[in-house]
């Protein structure tokens, strides 16, 4: 398979050279693709990975990373779940650490996160996102923040991932994800914590982003999306 996208790859490339744009039209990433008017795309690039793309904010182009509109699905996982795709396109959905890491290191990417908080809009962006690879615990690296939404990341900038069965945070006595009930780049514990519990009050266990919600409640209609330059 390795092989076969190789040689799609290398002729796709000769084939450009050539401005022959057949072959070509399958794009790379969410950025190659063409809008047609859809908010949502769900789309399969070149090597076979299929995403669901964003085509609205700033232009579209967005690979959607994480998204949780209905709060129907679970995502305090473990550390083997959360490395791979669950849930769903139309609805709470997790693209998975490892393909978030294989996509971010190939390429440089910036990172969009939008939610709702009491009937307002807000959103935090950052010109630099990228998760290293799993020997590296998913470490995230993260900055140039803009946005209303203040920034609740960068304190995450350079942790490792932690789950309720990996703990890869710097808090000494406990497991964040356990203690917070979701799993994130814990520090000791967290600013954000976007995978804890739907719609929770109780301190720091919902999907806080501590700039706008603070500790005690819950961000709603949450996105995060990644896009290469
Ligand atoms: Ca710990």
């Amino acid at each position: 398979m390795a092989t076969l996208f190789c040689v799609c790859f290398m002729l796709c490339s000769t084939l450009m050279m050539a401005q022959a744009s057949t072959v070509c039209d399958i794009p790379r990433t969410c950025r190659d693709v063409k809008p047609d008017g859809n908010k949502y795309k769900v789309v399969t690039m070149y090597n076979e990975m299929t995403m669901l793309c964003e085509m609205e904010t700033d232009s579209g182009g967005w690979t959607v990373i994480q998204k949780r509109i209905k709060g129907d699905v679970n995502f305090n996982r473990s550390w083997v779940e959360i490395k791979h795709e669950f849930g769903h396109f139309n609805g709470d959905y997790w693209f998975g650490l490892e393909r978030v890491s294989h996509l971010t290191t190939l390429g440089r990417y910036e990172l969009y996160v939008s939610f709702d908080f009491n009937s307002k809009s807000y959103f935090a962006r950052y010109s630099l996102f990228k998760v290293f690879p799993k020997e590296d615990k998913y470490a995230l690296r993260i900055g140039g923040y803009s946005g209303n939404a203040g920034d609740s990341l960068t304190y995450h900038n350079e942790m490792g991932f932690t789950t309720y069965d990996q703990d890869n945070d710097i808090s000494g006595h406990r497991n964040c994800a356990v203690r917070y009930k979701g799993p994130w780049w814990h520090r000791d514990c967290h600013q954000s914590n976007l995978n804890g519990i739907w719609g929770a009050t109780a301190f720091g266990e919902g999907t806080n982003w501590l700039a706008t919600t603070g500790h005690r409640a819950s961000a709603s209609n949450i996105r995060m999306m990644i896009r290469a330059y």
